[in-house]
Parts: structure tokens; C-alpha cells; sequence
């Protein structure tokens, strides 16, 4: 017996990966429905060895169908997250819509999967952001051993975190460089990707800092712990897929690098490739298409007593997007909502 299961933005990066990894991972689907925005209806999109025909949101019936992963941005969830709650299906969000709302749980089901039992409140769930995903699983394990009082990222996030339009406004401003006449004016991003790195991602605060470092700071505090400090600055990359992180860490009390190692070493969803030598670091191309977040570069910051850095690299549309709604429907499905 298997679940009945929506995908809610079918046509997307992220709703695509979604279809991939419920496909990869064997997700228990007795029956799915792919829906985006009438003027997709009809489009075809595969799932496994099927292809299936997106269907229109707008006329979509919720009635019988368990769990939906939704990835159509706050705007439409807004719309349509409540109706499919209220059928009874529960809504797993990826959009910032329901982050930061104390009566939906925020989950990474490698760091807070107790969260899951919250469900209920609104019978919806949801999903952090892409950078803030891979940072608490690198997080986790360490704060577990040695409690994390303060961190200090910069993120260098892909072009793909801004959607299609981003990668395709990366190759067309890369490609105009090299042939002339086609030569392509910032359109997605505030200024030229190409070539170029933009330290904004998202609206300016009040205080100055983005949305994007805003999402960071409150997003860890909920998953982990609201003593944590967190500063961040989030920086656009002309990369396509895969965001890196450069994190430091200052701890309640002292922890060696090569402790941190070894319990990364053992810690869920994480794959350590720290080798001080030529190449021995994870890069964004390298962790396209894969599960895992990748920790490179640990090493003892000595400008302060209990201090840590590290580098963090994840697929930021598998970890960051579609994987962690897949992982949460399974801990809703073997926690919760088990079928026989
Ligand atoms: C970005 N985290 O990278 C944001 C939304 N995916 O653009």
C-alpha cells in the first residue's frame, strides 16, 4: 500500500527533481498528479519510465490524495497550499510562505525529524532554504558534541537557486562575451553574472543585510536552536548547480579538527573529502546530482578559543530543494501516516 501523491510546479528545476528522486528512491507512490499553471496544462514530464501530462492547479481536486510537494512559490502556495490542507492532504512546501510560522514545522529530517509530529496544526509542512539546508547538517553533529555558540558564512550559491531564467541568464550573458552581437544586458540578477560575483540575493533589509542572510539566521535558530548565533553573506556565483559554503564556528568549548572530522565522518547525509593536498576539497560541479553535503577544508581557526571552519557543498536543487520534501514525506510516511 503506497501514498497518493501530488507534485504541485511540475515544470520547474525543482519540481522536476522532485518527480527524479521520489522516482530514484522508490517513494511508495500508488498513484501521482503533476500540476503547474494552466498555460503549462497538457505539457508532458517524466516520471521513471512514465510520462505524465501536467494538469491545471487551478481546477485540481485534493479530495483522497495524501501528501503534495508543493514548489510553486509563495504566491500560488498561498492560493493553494490551504485548499489541499483542508482536503486533508498534507502540503510538504518548498517556498519561504510557511518557513517562519510557529504552527508549521521547519524540517531537515537529518537534524529536527522529532518536528514531524507538528504536522497536524495546519497539515502542512515546510521546507528550508536551499543554503541554510546543507549548513545544519554540517552543523548538527558538531553542536551535538559541542554546542554551537556563534557562525560566520559566506554562501557562493549557483545561478539555479534564481530558477531556469537564472541559468539561462548565465549562459546567454556567457555566451554574448564570446560571440559578438549577442551580448545580453543583466535582466534576473542586479548586475552581470558572467564572470562576475553579486553580493546580493533577494530584497535589502532594513539593517542592510538580504532576505537570503535574514532566511539563514532565523531558519538555523528554528531547526537548531534559537541560542545560535548566525551572520551571514549570501553572494550569487556564475555557477550553475551546486551551492558552497565557507563556514565558521565558535563552540561552547573546545573541539579538535580531527574530532570534528571523524564525527562528520559519521554523521547522516554528510560525505567528507578533506585531504590537504592539491584537489582534496569538494567543488560545486562535482556535487551536481548527488544526495549527499560534502564537508571539505576542517581546520582549527585559532583567532578565537573554540573555533572551527569548514567548507560545505551541496546540490542545492537535491539537498537545498527536492530532496529534503522527498526525505520529509518518507519521515511523514514511516512516522506518521504509515500504510500497511
Ligand atoms: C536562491 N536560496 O539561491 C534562493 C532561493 N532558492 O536564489
Amino acid at each position: 500500500m503506497g501514498y497518493k501523491v501530488v507534485v504541485a510546479g511540475a515544470t520547474g528545476n525543482v519540481g522536476r527533481e522532485m518527480l527524479n528522486i521520489l522516482e530514484e528512491r522508490q517513494f511508495p507512490v500508488d498513484e501521482i498528479a503533476v500540476l503547474a499553471s494552466r498555460r503549462s496544462q497538457g505539457t508532458e514530464v517524466s516520471f521513471g519510465d512514465k510520462t505524465l501530462k501536467i494538469k491545471d492547479i487551478e481546477q485540481f481536486d485534493w479530495t483522497g490524495w495524501d501528501i503534495a510537494l508543493f514548489a510553486i512559490g509563495s504566491d500560488a502556495t498561498k492560493i493553494h497550499a490551504p485548499k489541499a490542507a483542508a482536503a486533508g492532504c498534507v502540503v510538504i512546501d518548498n517556498s519561504s510562505l510557511y518557513r517562519y510560522d510557529p504552527d508549521v514545522p521547519l524540517i531537515v529530517p537529518e537534524v529536527n525529524p522529532e518536528a514531524i509530529h507538528g504536522y497536524a496544526k495546519k497539515n502542512i509542512i515546510a521546507n528550508p532554504n536551499c543554503s541554510t539546508a546543507q549548513m545544519v547538517v554540517a552543523l548538527k553533529p558538531l553542536h551535538d558534541r559541542a554546542r554551537i555558540k556563534r557562525v560566520v558564512v559566506s554562501t557562493y550559491q549557483s545561478v539555479s537557486g534564481a530558477g531556469k531564467d537564472g541559468m539561462d541568464e548565465l549562459w546567454d550573458q556567457t555566451k554574448g562575451m564570446y560571440v559578438p552581437g549577442q551580448e545580453k544586458a543583466p535582466n534576473k540578477f542586479q548586475k552581470q553574472i558572467a564572470f562576475n560575483v553579486i553580493p546580493q540575493i533577494d530584497v535589502f533589509m532594513e539593517d542592510g543585510s538580504t532576505k537570503e542572510e535574514w532566511k539563514m539566521v532565523v531558519e538555523t535558530k528554528k531547526i537548531m536552536d534559537t541560542s545560535i548565533k548566525v551572520t551571514a553573506t549570501c553572494v550569487r556565483v556564475p555557477v550553475f548547480v551546486g551551492h558552497s559554503e565557507s563556514i565558521n564556528i565558535e563552540f561552547e568549548d573546545f573541539l579538535d579538527e580531527d574530532e570534528a572530522r571523524d564525527i562528520l565522518r559519521e554523521a547522516p547525509g554528510v560525505m567528507v573529502i578533506d585531504k590537504r593536498e592539491p584537489g582534496g576539497y569538494i567543488t560545486p560541479v562535482e556535487c551536481v546530482g548527488d544526495y549527499a553535503t560534502f564537508i571539505s577544508r576542517i581546520r582549527q581557526d585559532g583567532t578565537v578559543e573554540n573555533g572551527l571552519n569548514l567548507w560545505c557543498v551541496s546540490d542545492n536543487l537535491r539537498k537545498g530543494a527536492a530532496l529534503n520534501a522527498v526525505q520529509i514525506a518518507e519521515l511523514l510516511g514511516n512516522r506518521v501516516l504509515k500504510k500497511g
